[in-house]
């Protein structure tokens, strides 16, 4: 039952139809679907596919930009659903995306998630310069650093955050947790990160343990 309207909002991305992925996602929770569920197997299904057209010359940039905008449209209505969880914990985290990367819906599911299950998240925004990461977590008393990066050519500027924390003396006293599709754990262990983590559950996991362990 449920598998055909995530086929119906998975469709409704690769077919750059806003209103109508909108729509389908407001039945879906109409219909008593839990929010993640819906971004899980219906909303990231399509932008999926989209991305592997992308790459494979099959739609351009214009199209990206659209399924992105539907995405979005999606992700609205569904933000304010997406509820207190297993992990609750207290804590800040500062959240963004790295200098020179835009890609920021990830980075705003994670961002969701984190306050739904009751942390204070700063969000940074994207195109973040590693100073301004180190910046506010110092400003805002934060405990934990978050990053997201999409491109190859973005991730090493994860690197650069840590190296300035651990210049200004913050290492010990600010986890890093690090994000997005390229990222693996052997990247993270690396670049000297305290948590890779897959998508925002893992988010969630990890900053609880991290925090935890202060
Ligand atoms: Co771009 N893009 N894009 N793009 N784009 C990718 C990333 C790409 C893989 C497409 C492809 O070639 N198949 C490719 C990167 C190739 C590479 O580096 N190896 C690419 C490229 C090349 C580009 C441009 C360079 C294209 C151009 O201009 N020629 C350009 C770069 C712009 C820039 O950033 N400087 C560009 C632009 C764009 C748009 C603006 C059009 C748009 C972004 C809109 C936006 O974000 N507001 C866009 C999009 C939409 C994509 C794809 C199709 C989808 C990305 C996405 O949102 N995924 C993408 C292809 C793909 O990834 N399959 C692609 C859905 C999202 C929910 O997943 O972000 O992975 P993700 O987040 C997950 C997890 O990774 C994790 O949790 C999330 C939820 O599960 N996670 C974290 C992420 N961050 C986390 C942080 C955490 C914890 C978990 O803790 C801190």
């Amino acid at each position: 039952m449920s598998q055909a309207i995530f086929t119906a909002i998975k469709d409704a991305i690769i077919g750059l139809k806003t209103e109508e992925t909108a729509r389908l996602v407001g039945k879906a929770l109409d219909d008593g679907i839990p929010a993640l569920e819906i971004i899980d197997s219906g909303l990231i299904k399509g932008i999926e596919v989209i991305g592997e057209r992308f790459k494979n010359n099959e739609v351009f940039l214009p199209e990206v930009i659209i399924a992105a905008r539907s995405f979005q449209a999606g992700f609205t209505l569904l933000e304010p659903h997406l509820k207190k969880g297993e992990y609750k914990a207290k804590g800040t985290v500062v959240l963004g995306t790295v200098q020179g990367d835009i890609h920021d819906i990830g980075k705003n599911i994670v961002a969701a998630i984190f306050k739904g299950n009751g942390y204070q998240v700063i969000d940074a925004g994207s195109d973040v310069q590693p100073e301004r990461f180190v910046d506010i977590a110092v400003a805002e008393d934060a405990q934990v650093i978050g990053m997201s990066a999409l491109l190859t050519t973005t991730m090493p500027k994860m690197k650069d955050t840590i190296e300035i924390l651990g210049e200004r003396g913050m290492r010990d006293r600010i986890k890093v947790i690090v994000g997005g599709a390229p990222l693996n754990d052997r990247f993270a262990a690396e670049i000297g990160a305290d948590a890779y983590c897959q998508d925002a559950i893992e988010g969630i996991k990890a900053v609880a343990k991290l925090i935890q362990g202060m």
